[in-house]
């Protein structure tokens, strides 16, 4: 089987926003008075918004200190604090090694996707200026079910025209590992840190992407 698609995480694979939801959750969590750190900030890596502030809610016992709809007030708060920081992103912040990746996977015919649950990504591709890269972005607008859930890759390879077994996906959160494995798809890890499940290829950072060897894996 030959290599026809690369499906890539947006956040902590092409950049490291990690960091502005960490801060933006931070800010909140501070103005309600939780507490909230570098771990838990781990736990939120690749899940969805909501499911986020309710994960740092469940640390702080306060599950059912709000209604529905005050936790997506809350939510959105933290999206609009997010918003402002990721308006310095430039393309400097994309991370090392992934443009020559990209760049000989295309060269070589593969096509390249972006498979983000976060419903900001088409703006921090447009703020890195790799939005042309992709021949195709599955966001939160597109997909239903967040990842473990396998939807957002399998959306991917259906738009390509691809059978997901031709495909490889490339994560770094341990949710989107399982999605890329639920999907049927070979998946690198970069820097996963919780790792109940492997994935296929690990590496420590995108700078070790090396498109050879990572095409006569499939
Ligand atoms: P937003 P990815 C995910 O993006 C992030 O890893 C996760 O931390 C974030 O909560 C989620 O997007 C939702 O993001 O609040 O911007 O819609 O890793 O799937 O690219
Ligand atoms: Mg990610």
């Amino acid at each position: 089987m030959s290599l026809k698609a690369l499906v890539f995480d947006l956040d902590g694979v092409l950049t490291d926003t990690a960091k502005y939801h960490y801060l933006a959750w931070k800010k909140l969590a501070d103005e309600l008075g939780f507490y909230f750190d570098e771990d838990i900030n781990e736990l939120l890596k690749g899940v969805s918004r909501i499911n986020s502030f309710e994960i740092i809610l469940e640390k702080n016992n306060a599950t059912t200190n709000f209604s529905a709809t005050e936790k997506e007030v809350l939510a959105n708060k933290k999206n609009e604090y997010y918003k402002e920081m990721i308006e310095q992103l430039t393309p400097n912040d994309i991370l090392p090694g992934i443009v020559p990746f990209i760049t000989e996977a295309r060269n070589n015919g593969v096509k390249c996707a972006v498979a983000s649950i976060s419903k900001n990504a088409s703006r921090v591709l447009e703020l890195l200026e790799i939005s042309d890269m992709f021949d195709y972005i599955a966001d939160a607008a597109l997909v239903k079910k967040p990842k473990p859930d396998p939807e957002i890759f399998l959306t991917c390879a259906n738009a390509l025209g691809f059978d997901p077994a031709e495909c490889i996906g490339v994560e770094d959160a341990q949710a989107g590992i399982e999605s890329i494995h639920a999907a049927g798809m070979l998946s690198v890890g970069i820097n996963v840190t919780v790792t109940s499940i492997m994935p296929d290829i690990v590496l420590k950072s995108t700078s070790e992407l090396d498109f050879n060897k990572i095409k006569n894996q499939l």
